[in-house]
C-alpha cells in the first residue's frame, strides 16, 4: 500500500483504491506500531476517494540521510574522479570496510517532491543525479517503508577533495523524494530494478538501470549503523546509494527531465532549473 502527502492531508492507496485520511498527522501515523495492519484497518471504515491531483514530498519532520559507495559502480566512478587529487583510496577502503559511509543529505524542508525542480550548483560544472532506493525507518529503528530518492551530486567538487562532500551533496534543490511512501509487509525482492532516464528537449540523453541485488551491504545493517548513536524521534529516510553513474563526459543541463522508476513504488520525476 502507498501513502501520499497532499495539500488536503494524507491519502492511502490500497490496491487500486484511494482513501483520504483527513486529520491524521503524517509524523504520528508513520511511527505507529504495525503500520501496514493499522492502515488496512483505517481503510475499512472509509469510502474510496479520487486519486490525488497534487502531491507533496512524502516528508514531514523526517531528516534525510544517505549511504555511499554501496555499489561497485559507485566505488569505481568515485575512484576515477578523485585519482588525480589522491582521494581515490578513501572510496576503495570504505567499500570494503565494516562501517559504511553515511552522510546527512537534507533537512525535511529542503526536500523536493515528484514534479518539482532540482538544482545544480552554480559553482560546479559536473553534475549528475543519483537514483537511489530509499528506506523509511521509524523512530524505533524498524524499516517500515521505502520510496525513490535522487541524490543530486556535484562530481567535480566531490572529486577535488573528499572533505568537500557536504558541499557536493547538500544544497538547495539537491534532494528529491517521492512520489509516495510504499508500506510493505515484506522487503522488495532483490531483482527489483532501479531505472533512470534523462531527457533533454524531449530526447533521451542517458538511461541506465541496476537492481537491489547489486548492493554490497544489507539494508538492515545500514539502518543499524545509522541508528547506533543517533535518535530520530519522527523516523528518518535513508538513501541507500547509487548503482548507476552516467559516463564521465555527461553532465546535467538546465531544463533536463530526470525520471527514476522503481516499479512497485512508481516514478520520481524532476526538472533541472
Ligand atoms: O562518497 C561519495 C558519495 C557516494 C554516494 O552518494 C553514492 O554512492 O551513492
Ligand atoms: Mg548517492
Amino acid at each position: 500500500m502507498k501513502l501520499f502527502r497532499t495539500p488536503q492531508g494524507v491519502v492511502l492507496q490500497l490496491d487500486c483504491a484511494f482513501f483520504r485520511l483527513p486529520g491524521l498527522d503524517w509524523d504520528e501515523l508513520l511511527n505507529r506500531e504495525n503500520l501496514a495492519q493499522n492502515l488496512r484497518e483505517l481503510a475499512q471504515n472509509l469510502a474510496p476517494a479520487e486519486e490525488p491531483a497534487e502531491i507533496l514530498p512524502p516528508v514531514g519532520k523526517q531528516e534525510v540521510w544517505a549511504a555511499g559507495v554501496t555499489y561497485l559502480r559507485s566505488r569505481d566512478a568515485r575512484m576515477e574522479e578523485s585519482r588525480q587529487t589522491g582521494g581515490d583510496s578513501f572510496y576503495d577502503r570504505v567499500y570494503d570496510a565494516d562501517r559504511p559511509e553515511l552522510f546527512f543529505k537534507a533537512a525535511p524542508w529542503r526536500v523536493i517532491g515528484s514534479g518539482g525542480d532540482v538544482r545544480i550548483r552554480r559553482d560546479s560544472h559536473w553534475n549528475v543525479p543519483e537514483p537511489e532506493f530509499t528506506l523509511f525507518i521509524n523512530a524505533s529503528g524498524k524499516i517500515v517503508g521505502c520510496t525513490i530518492g535522487n541524490d543530486m551530486s556535484s562530481r567535480d567538487i566531490e572529486g577535488e577533495n573528499p572533505l568537500y562532500l557536504p558541499q557536493a551533496k547538500s544544497y538547495d534543490g539537491s534532494c528529491a523524494l517521492g512520489p509516495c511512501l510504499l508500506v510493505a509487509a515484506e522487503p522488495l525482492p532483490p531483482a527489483t530494478a532501479i531505472e533512470i532516464e534523462i531527457r533533454r528537449a524531449g530526447a533521451v540523453v542517458f538511461n541506465g538501470a541496476t537492481s537491489l541485488a547489486q548492493i554490497k551491504r544489507s539494508l538492515p545493517s545500514l539502518a543499524e549503523f545509522l541508528f547506533r548513536e543517533t535518535s530520530f524521534p519522527h523516523g528518518c529516510y535513508l538513501m541507500t546509494g547509487t548503482g548507476v553513474v552516467p559516463p564521465d563526459g555527461f553532465t546535467l543541463a538546465l531544463g533536463d527531465e530526470i525520471r527514476i522508476t522503481i516499479a512497485p513504488i512508481g516514478t520520481l520525476t524532476n526538472f533541472v532549473r
